[in-house]
């Protein structure tokens, strides 16, 4: 199983997300948008690992109070656009728990730092500078395991656990 810890995005920012990628479109811009349903924020990857239950029990020692996202521009890693968030420690230090909770289990990820990205589009036909993102922001009340695997018409990811945050009295 190829599995991942991410962060599944609200309406409101699917939607701001859409629209950026539907501009793209309408510059001329092609190449593999990804599809509504698959946008996410990945705050770990793990890759193939079999045991979906022992990376939910090391998830479930991670605390967090919800916290805000929201979205800041668009930039590249080579011809795969993305969204950036506004910096945030709520969401540095929620990464670094959950990091924390798999190294401690035994629990392989991959260490690369953190990025905070959300992929828009894949191989780009050209360049897609001076789009932007509107300002969208959601508040963060879950965190979740998926699994990946390609389908017929691109990636399926698929939601296997979800951890809370705690409430906020
Ligand atoms: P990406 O969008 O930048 O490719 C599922 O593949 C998710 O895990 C994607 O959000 C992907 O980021 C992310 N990811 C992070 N590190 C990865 C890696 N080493 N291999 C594949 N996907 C990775």
């Amino acid at each position: 199983m190829r599995l991942f810890i991410a962060i599944n995005l609200s309406p409101e920012m699917k939607a701001a997300l859409t629209d950026a990628q539907r501009t793209m479109y309408n510059r001329g811009v092609r190449g593999s948008f990804t599809p509504a349903e698959n946008l996410h924020l990945t705050l770990a990857f793990i890759g193939e690992y079999p045991d979906a239950d022992a990376v939910m029990d090391a998830l479930s020692g991670v605390v967090f109070t919800p916290f805000a996202l929201r979205l800041d521009g668009v930039g590249r890693f080579g011809d795969l656009w993305w969204a950036g968030l506004q910096d945030s420690a709520a969401l540095t230090a929620v990464v670094r728990r959950v990091r924390r909770a798999l190294a401690e289990s035994g629990i392989p990820f991959d260490r690369k730092r953190f990025a905070p990205h959300i992929t828009l589009l894949r191989k780009a036909s050209r360049d897609a500078a001076g789009i932007t993102v509107a300002p969208a922001s959601m508040t963060v009340r879950t965190i979740s395991l998926l699994s990946s695997r390609r389908g017929r018409n691109g990636m399926i990811y698929t939601e296997i656990g979800t951890l809370e945050a705690d409430s906020v009295l």
